[in-house]
């Protein structure tokens, strides 16, 4: 070990289906259970202009306008947090973007479903990289840096 541990941050959206399926404790009970800290925290309906942003790399996709109208189909809850090697630790807590084969002990594994939707609905979202985490924070929750 070199000296202390650098804290990182990321962001995390208990996407439409789950917080409409009533998963919202459970998703952050394995957060903090894990030993992640939650610094910020919101429920809100998503408007087209934040998910543009968010999904700045699948706007141009033909699966976006269908994954637009389903993140602003109902309130999200967005969160940021905080841990050592916290972004690396929520894709694993996560899962694999597809519901149906991410494992089992995983949010999308054991929370998820396909509805018939493929991969669109999936609980979750989660930044995957920092400098993702460091631009989407900003995107949902402006600067808290002090927090
Ligand atoms: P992830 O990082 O696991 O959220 O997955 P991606 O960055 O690959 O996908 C971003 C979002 O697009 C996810 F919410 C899933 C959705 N998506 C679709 O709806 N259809 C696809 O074919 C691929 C991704």
């Amino acid at each position: 070990m070199d000296g202390a541990a650098t804290l990182e941050r990321t962001l995390l959206v208990v996407k439409p289906d789950g917080v409409a399926r009533g998963h919202v404790g459970e998703i952050l009970r394995r957060v903090e259970a894990k030993g992640y800290r939650i610094v910020a925290l919101d429920l809100r309906v998503a408007d087209r202009e934040t998910l543009a942003e968010h999904y700045a790399d699948h706007v141009d996709k033909p699966f976006y306008p269908g994954l637009e109208a389903f993140m602003a189909s109902g309130p999200v809850v967005v969160a940021v947090v905080e841990g050592v090697r916290v972004v690396e630790g929520l894709m694993t807590l996560c899962g694999p973007t597809d519901p149906t084969v991410a494992p089992p002990g995983t949010i999308r594994g054991d929370l998820g479903h396909d509805w018939g939707h493929g991969k669109t609905e999936n609980v979750v979202h989660r930044s995957d990289c920092p400098e993702a985490a460091e631009r989407e924070i900003k995107i949902w929750f402006g600067d808290v840096a002090g927090v």
